[in-house]
Order: structure tokens, then sequence, then C-alpha cells
């Protein structure tokens, strides 16, 4: 049985990394096959997610060219056997974890189309940003096989079982406005001003606590996850661990002494 082809050792390719100051832009960059997720393309984003640079507080991941991306690149698939897909998915599980549950908050950028694996990626983000040209599809189901790249947790997380399979099983799509209402995006913004909207998000996120974005990257999704009594104990403690931190304090003083912005709605 063959491991995926692509060499983990390797630098990162198909990939392109832009620094400003604390926030690192990340361009799947294979437009000429719509940012097609090939394994040399995964294993890149897995690298890269796994060892950011030092100085970068959030991130934000779009996609070069027309499309955000088209998924798994079908090229690779055709000779794959029973055996390699099931451990072809696993390292699909193993290069988004990094970004799911690493050190970064993620901002998927979208535009075009975020299909099948696309999909996948941009549900591993913790915001997405929809441009008014984006569209949603899984046309796993239409091309005989399933999602591999974490979409039955994290897509059924977002918008349900019921809308999943309608996807799946119908070639149902959603464009940008319908995707925001569902849940599959947090934002949608006219076309063109995604990136900034991004990178504005990103900018933001970069200013909490790091035990903020800490608790809410990795103790919220597990508390949703567990059971109440598990969930409040999670919480609590929680809780206790961010309030206890010195950011923390200086923050609640600061606005006790009128130092701090108070709450605005627009
Ligand atoms: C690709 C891929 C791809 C484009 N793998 N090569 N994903 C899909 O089923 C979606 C397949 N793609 C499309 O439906 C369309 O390409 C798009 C709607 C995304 C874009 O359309 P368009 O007209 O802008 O581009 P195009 O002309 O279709 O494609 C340009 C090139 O990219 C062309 O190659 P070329 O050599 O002829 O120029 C395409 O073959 C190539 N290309 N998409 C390989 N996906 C872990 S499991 C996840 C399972 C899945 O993700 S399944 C869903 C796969």
């Amino acid at each position: 049985m063959r491991a995926p082809k692509a060499d983990r050792s390797a630098g990162v390719a198909n990939i392109h990394v832009e620094l400003q100051d604390t926030v690192a832009i990340v361009h799947l960059a294979r437009p000429a096959k719509r940012n097609a997720l090939n394994d040399e393309t995964v294993f890149s984003l897995e690298r890269w997610f796994s060892a950011p640079p030092e100085q970068v507080k959030a991130v934000v991941l779009t996609g070069q060219g027309e499309h955000f991306c088209a998924g798994l690149d079908l090229s690779e698939l055709q000779n794959r056997s029973v055996a390699e897909g099931v451990l072809h998915s696993r390292s699909w599980h193993r290069a988004f974890e990094p970004i799911e549950f690493g050190a970064l908050p993620v901002v998927a950028v979208l535009h075009g189309a975020v299909v099948g694996g696309g999909l996948e990626l941009a549900a591993a983000a913790h915001i997405r940003v929809a441009e008014a040209s984006t569209f949603y599809a899984l046309p796993e189901g239409s091309r005989g096989i399933f999602v591999g790249g974490g979409a039955s947790v994290r897509v059924s997380r977002l918008i349900g079982v019921a809308r999943m399979m309608d996807m799946m099983m119908t070639g149902r799509t959603y464009g940008a406005d319908e995707g925001g209402a569902i849940g599959l995006s947090q934002y949608v913004v006219p076309s063109g001003e995604g990136l900034d909207k991004g990178i504005k998000l990103a900018r933001q996120i970069a200013e909490n606590t790091p035990l903020t974005n800490f608790a809410l990257m990795q103790a919220l999704p597990r508390i949703a996850d567990s059971g109440p009594a598990a969930g409040y104990l999670l919480e609590a403690l929680m809780a206790g661990v961010a309030q206890g931190d010195a950011g923390a304090k200086e923050r609640l003083t600061a606005f006790l002494e009128k130092r701090a912005s108070k709450v605005t709605h627009r």
C-alpha cells in the first residue's frame, strides 16, 4: 500500500505567504487548476500551519485567481485503492488539524467556487468571509465518492446534517447570501472587498489576549462537543484561567478607569 505521494519533508509548494506585521496572508497559489488540492498543496498547508513564523498572531487564508478552491485534485484520485483512499483521507484530517486546532486564529476569505475539499478547508478556519461571487457545493455525491477532508464533522456542524445530506444527494449549491444565512460564512461582502475585510478582522483578532483566542479556538469547540455536565465544568475552569491572567486584569482595570472603549453597535 502506498502512502500519499507528496514528500512531507520538502518545502512549501502551491501556497504563497505574505507577512503584514502580525498577520500572515496565505494564498492558495495554483490558479491554473482553480487551486485544486493535490497532495503537495495539502502537505504544504500542514507544514506551514504547524510552524508559523513567531511574529504572526492571526492568519488570512485566501485563493489566487477566480476561485477560492476547486477541492480535491481529481487527477490524483483515479488510481487509488480502497486502502490508499482511507489513508489519504486521514492525511487530510492531519493536515487540517493544525489549521483548526493550531496556534493561530484563521480567517478564510472566499470567492468563486468553494467546493468539495475547498469547502472542507474553509470549514477548518475559524471565521469565513464570503465575497458575493462565492458559491458552495459538495460535488462528491455526483462524482461517486464521499467527503474525506473532515466535512462530515465540520460542515455538518456549520449547517446541520440535513442540509449537508441535501447538498451531496442532490447537488444543491448555495450562493454567498444563502450560505451566510445558513451558517457557511459569518460575513458576506461585495466582490473585491473580501481581503480587506479579512485582514481587518485578523488584525482585530490579533489584539485579543492570547488566552482569549486559546479559549475560543481550543476550549469552546470541545465544550460544545461534550455533554452538559463536562461542558459546564470545562467552561468554569477556562473562565477561571482566563480571568486570572494578567492580560484580563489589565483590560478590566482599563475599563473601570474609563480608559477602554465602551461596547457600541455600528
Ligand atoms: C481541476 C479541478 C479539480 C479544476 N481537480 N483539476 N471538485 C470538483 O468536482 C470541482 C471540479 N471543478 C469544477 O467544477 C470547475 O473547475 C470550477 C467550477 C471549480 C471552475 O470552473 P472554471 O470554468 O473556472 O475552470 P475549468 O476550466 O473547469 O478548470 C480549469 C483547469 O483546472 C482545468 O484544467 P486544464 O488542464 O484543462 O486547464 C481543470 O481540469 C482543472 N481543475 N478543478 C483537478 N478539482 C478529501 S476528499 C475531497 C473530495 C472533493 O473535493 S471532490 C470535489 C472535487
